[in-house]
């Protein structure tokens, strides 16, 4: 089988890329290890960011999107039972779109099939070939038969677990990363939202954050060690402790349902450069952020933008300033959005290691921000998103 372009993974950067090339008239095929099904229902970010919700309303994908998702104008950071909210409106003119990550690969499938779009589900064994050579391929199994796909570019969207980063050659990428001392205990809930917009709580027993999925579903985070045993906090426990970390007067968390809960890791993770050859790599296969900051899947959506662009301009023309510049554009947005990330986790976490100066200065940095409206400014335009492509 032969393509334009070979995307390796179907989450959300690999689909936003082939439902972009489609629509500049590029052919592509998605290869993804999961089933249909597991991909549709994974549980993951719930934030999209200005810019993220324009691209996917100017590409077609945009109106379940526009009918059920929650526009937020604003974000509340609670200290000691008072809140303090950034208004995001006010700040920047723009605001962010509370829609589930999960509905997002829903419709960028539903939108790939009804335009014939291939997808290969439970491909097994993917295995990428010859990308420092002007013939890369992907070797992979279907239904228990060995296929190839040769392609011109190669596009690792295939996370943080994948194959494609490290297939890289050794000494070829240089990695940044930082662990952090903690974990997020998240639910998923079957109890009305007990707040009109999110609120990301500093509390002395531990950080907590209060999201939403829908009027109906709330979705909850709280700081817990990065070995966490989800076994040690049944229901009752996880709810008291989410009550006591969100309490402010006049307020109590609608308890409900909890339908799903995990932990996830906090890391910071950047591979530099971004491509090797004709591989490049996209979103979750090249960085991690910590969650605080909602730039996951966001920074994923950057990445196909930047990508999508310059493969337009190789595949039309010729030219290959796009692809040869791709890393060092990308990354430009991807380091501000790690900052960003890990300000946000070092501003509202507990850290158990911090003496009593850094409590101070963790303590003074929040209160300026609630002082300047300069800091809060700042602050509001990480949130909502910088431009796609910087
Ligand atoms: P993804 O990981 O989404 O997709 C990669 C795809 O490649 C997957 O479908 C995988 O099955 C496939 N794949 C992997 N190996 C393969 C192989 N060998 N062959 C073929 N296919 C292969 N961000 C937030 O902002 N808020 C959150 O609350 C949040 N929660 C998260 C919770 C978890 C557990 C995780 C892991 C991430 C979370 N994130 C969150 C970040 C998340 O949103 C990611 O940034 C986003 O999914 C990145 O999208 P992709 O780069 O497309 O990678
Ligand atoms: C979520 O809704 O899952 C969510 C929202 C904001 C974050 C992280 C996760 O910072």
């Amino acid at each position: 089988m032969r393509t334009q372009i070979g995307i390796v993974g179907a989450g959300p950067a690999g689909l936003l890329l082939s439902h972009l090339l489609h629509l500049n008239g590029i052919e592509s095929v998605v290869l993804e290890a999961r089933s249909r099904d597991y991909v549709e229902n994974r549980i993951r970010a719930g934030v999209l960011e200005y810019p993220v919700e324009q691209l996917l309303t100017d590409s077609g994908v945009g109106a379940r999107m526009r009918a059920e998702g929650l526009p937020h104008q604003g974000v509340n950071l609670r200290v000691d039972g008072q809140d303090h909210r950034i208004d995001f409106k006010a700040l920047t003119g723009k605001h962010v779109m509370v829609y589930s990550q999960h509905k997002v690969v829903q419709d960028l499938i539903a939108a790939r099939l009804a335009a014939d779009g291939q997808i290969v589900f439970e491909a097994e064994n993917v295995s990428v070939h010859d990308f420092r050579s002007d013939t890369p391929h992907i070797f992979y199994q279907h239904d228990g038969q060995p296929q190839r796909l040769d392609c011109d570019i190669i596009a690792g969207c295939d996370g943080y677990h994948g194959i494609c980063r490290d297939s890289i050659p050794a000494g070829v990428l240089r990695v940044f990363e930082r662990d952090y001392p903690f974990g997020w205990l998240g639910i998923l809930a079957d109890a009305p939202p007990a707040s009109e917009e999110l609120v990301y709580s500093s509390h002395a027993r531990g950080f907590a954050l209060l999201s939403m999925r829908s009027p109906t579903v709330s979705r909850l985070y709280l700081q817990c060690a990065p070995d966490e045993d989800i076994e040690a906090w049944p229901d009752d426990r996880i709810w008291s402790e989410l009550q006591t970390r969100l309490s402010r007067d006049g307020f109590s968390l609608a308890e409900g349902l909890i339908t799903q809960k995990g932990v996830t890791q906090m890391r910071s993770f950047v591979v530099e450069p971004m491509q090797c050859g004709r591989l490049f790599l996209l979103g979750d296969a090249a960085h991690i952020v910590p969650p605080t900051g909602a730039k996951g899947l966001n920074l994923a959506a950057a990445d196909v933008a930047v990508l999508t662009r310059a493969l337009v301009a190789y595949v039309r023309n010729g030219d290959t300033v796009g692809l040869n510049t791709y890393s060092e554009t990308a990354l430009r947005r991807v380091w501000k959005a790690q900052r960003f990330s890990w300000w946000m986790t070092s501003m509202l976490h507990r850290f158990a290691s911090h003496t009593p100066f850094e409590q101070r200065v963790q303590r003074a940095e929040l209160e300026f921000l609630f002082e300047s409206v300069a800091a809060s400014t700042a602050l509001a335009e990480n949130y909502v998103g910088l431009p796609l492509v910087l």
